[in-house]
């Protein structure tokens, strides 16, 4: 029928601090869905695996440097390159649980000076998230959860910064859920499970597709 045709699966997005706890939510999350009979995946960004994604890994690492306008736009492109792909699989009607997206890539860009409107146009047009937990945590605790690594960002003053720009990008459009962080891990999941059922079941109503604006 008409609702079969319509019928797709939700775009569900994490976001957080590094060590926010978004990583293992998202296991958490797929085998809820999975155990529920819901078709679901996670995805994470950036994709480190396309050829855009190695130069990003690539500069994470510290192996590369790249000026941050180019570094943000790579980030974005790697977005770009795998939206179709994205809209195919939603359509199909599986759930896709993504760790980061476009508001990290707004958010880390925009902490080291950036306009934030510039940030923000490159990500004009993706697919835009049907809901996103934010995964709010004071950078403090989050560094206390094991030693930061070599990455790049890597660095408390710099994700205190971040912290604000995130803050900064939320808004009362009934998309964005901000989850305790600090709560347990059990108790965290349980919060985005009743919150992410409805959505999944609107999506496979038909609710239509977003777009980033
Ligand atoms: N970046 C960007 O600049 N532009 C972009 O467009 C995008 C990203 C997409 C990629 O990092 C970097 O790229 C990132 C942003 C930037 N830089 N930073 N910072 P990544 O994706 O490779 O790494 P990450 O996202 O920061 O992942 P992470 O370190 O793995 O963090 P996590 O996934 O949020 O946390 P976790 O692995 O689930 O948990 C971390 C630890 O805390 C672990 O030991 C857990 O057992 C523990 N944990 C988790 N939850 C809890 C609770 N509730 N209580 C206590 N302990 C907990």
């Amino acid at each position: 029928g008409s609702a079969a045709f319509s019928s797709r699966g939700a775009f569900i997005l994490l976001e957080g601090l590094d060590r926010s706890g978004k990583t293992s939510q998202c296991e958490r999350l797929l085998a809820f869905l999975t155990d529920r009979q819901i078709p679901a995946e996670i995805w994470r960004y950036p994709d480190r695996r396309t050829t855009v994604g190695k130069m990003i890994s690539s500069y994470l690492s510290k192996k590369s440097e790249l000026d941050d306008a180019t570094i943000h736009l790579l980030f974005a492109a790697n977005r770009w390159e795998k939206r179709e792909e994205m809209e195919a699989r939603l359509r199909s009607g599986c759930t896709l649980i993504v760790d980061r997206y476009s508001f990290s890539g707004i958010a880390f860009s925009a902490a080291k000076g950036l306009d934030l409107d510039w940030c923000k146009a490159p990500e004009v047009g993706l697919i835009a998230p049907d809901a996103i937990f934010y995964l709010q945590i004071p950078p403090e605790i989050a560094a206390g959860r094991g030693q930061y690594g070599e990455e790049r960002y890597e660095r408390l003053s710099f994700q205190k910064l971040v912290a604000k720009q995130f803050e900064n990008l939320m808004n009362d459009d009934g998309r964005w859920h901000v989850i305790d962080a600090q709560k347990g891990i059990d108790e965290i999941q349980r919060h985005i499970q009743e919150l992410s059922l409805p959505v999944i079941e609107r999506c496979h109503q038909g609710a239509p597709l977003l777009d980033m604006r």
